[in-house]
């Protein structure tokens, strides 16, 4: 562990209560200029660390502020071989995962940020991930003898996750809109980008990344215009550690379906949280919008519609808007 974290464990361990420098650097066995060091980088990374002379330094107690020890110390054992790393803000966690893909990290890392400043949805389409107010996180899987099928799943898969965890944490309820968004409150709290990269030219699989975008809460200046509408968030206020759970919860309950592909628990629960079946929707194709129906989503997460004039489509991919 560097100083800086050895230093942010000791104050997490002391929330609210002051502690002197000297007392720091014995206890930790450095100097008061690295224990000086280390409080300037964390407050530089957002922790809120107050300096009183003769008093020494207190973290906030209050603070919700994204940390690794706040992560792990929330994971479940299926999850003991996950790598977060959290930063303060980066580009894009997917974009930043597919480097270290490239560069050989192993399955299990994830970048987990307090801001993005490129963030990205599908089809080039951008994530508002302004600092103080969301989860940005990517997972980095190398999952083996996936099925096609059992990679799109893990869209699935997360959705489910984040449903559950976003209701364990807030008692909302969270609806899944098909197929990678999630709303509370008729409002899209979440999206999520699954991204896989092949080989080429053997095109085998060589490692999928799941990116998850979660709007905490509600920026101060609000959502710009042009989703100020239709975009919401899970919580009311912020509570301590409330964003390391919400990770942690999304990285447990994620695993635990990851680690059983085949089985059919995830679907039935994605089914359940469905809030198109059984609705109008408006599907979105290349030059036209349809009308249609929205009858099922298969096991395949394909989702079922029937058109005015009697046919029926499974689409695999793509845009719907649902009528209101
Ligand atoms: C998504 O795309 O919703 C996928 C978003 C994935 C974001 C995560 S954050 C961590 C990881 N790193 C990344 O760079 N990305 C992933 P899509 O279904 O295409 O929806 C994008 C549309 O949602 C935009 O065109 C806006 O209309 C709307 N939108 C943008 N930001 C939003 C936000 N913060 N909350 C709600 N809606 C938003």
């Amino acid at each position: 562990m560097s100083t800086k974290d050895t230093v942010l464990e000791l104050f997490e361990k002391n929330r609210g209560f002051y502690i002197s420098g000297q007392q720091i650097a014995s206890e930790l066995n450095i100097t008061r200029t690295a224990v000086w060091k280390a409080v300037k980088i964390l407050q530089k990374e957002g922790y809120k660390i107050e300096a009183v002379t003769n008093r020494g330094y207190c973290l906030d107690k209050d603070a919700d502020v994204l940390s690794v020890r706040g992560i792990r110390s929330r994971l479940s054992e299926e999850c003991a071989g996950l790598r977060p790393e959290v930063f303060l803000s980066v580009g894009s966690t997917n974009t930043l995962c597919h480097e270290k893909a490239r560069s050989g990290e192993a399955e299990g890392y994830v970048a987990v940020a307090g801001a993005q400043t490129a963030g990205r949805g599908r089809r080039g389409r951008s994530f508002y991930s302004p600092a103080g107010t969301g989860v940005y996180m990517s997972l980095l899987l190398r999952p083996q003898g996936f099925t096609g099928d059992q990679v799109l799943g893990l869209t699935t898969m997360a959705a489910v996750a984040v449903s559950e965890s976003i209701e364990a944490l807030s008692g909302k309820k969270a609806e899944i809109k098909w197929v990678n968004d999630i709303f509370v409150d008729g409002k899209k709290v979440c999206g999520i980008l699954s991204e896989a990269l092949y080989e080429v030219p053997s095109g085998a699989l060589q490692c999928v990344i799941v990116g998850i975008g979660i709007n905490a809460y509600a920026p101060e200046a609000g959502f710009p215009p042009e989703i100020s509408e239709s975009a919401g968030c899970v919580f009311d206020k912020p509570e301590v550690d409330l964003k390391n759970s919400l990770v942690a919860e999304v990285l447990n309950r994620f695993m635990k379906y990851y680690d059983d592909p085949k089985s059919d628990a995830v679907y039935d629960e994605y089914r359940t949280r469905s809030m198109v079946i059984g609705k109008d929707v408006k599907v979105l194709k290349k030059d036209s919008a349809l009308k249609a129906h929205v009858l099922d989503i298969d096991r395949d997460c394909g989702l079922v519609v029937r058109y005015p004039d009697g046919t029926e489509e499974v689409l695999n991919s793509g845009e719907i808007s649902i009528r209101v």
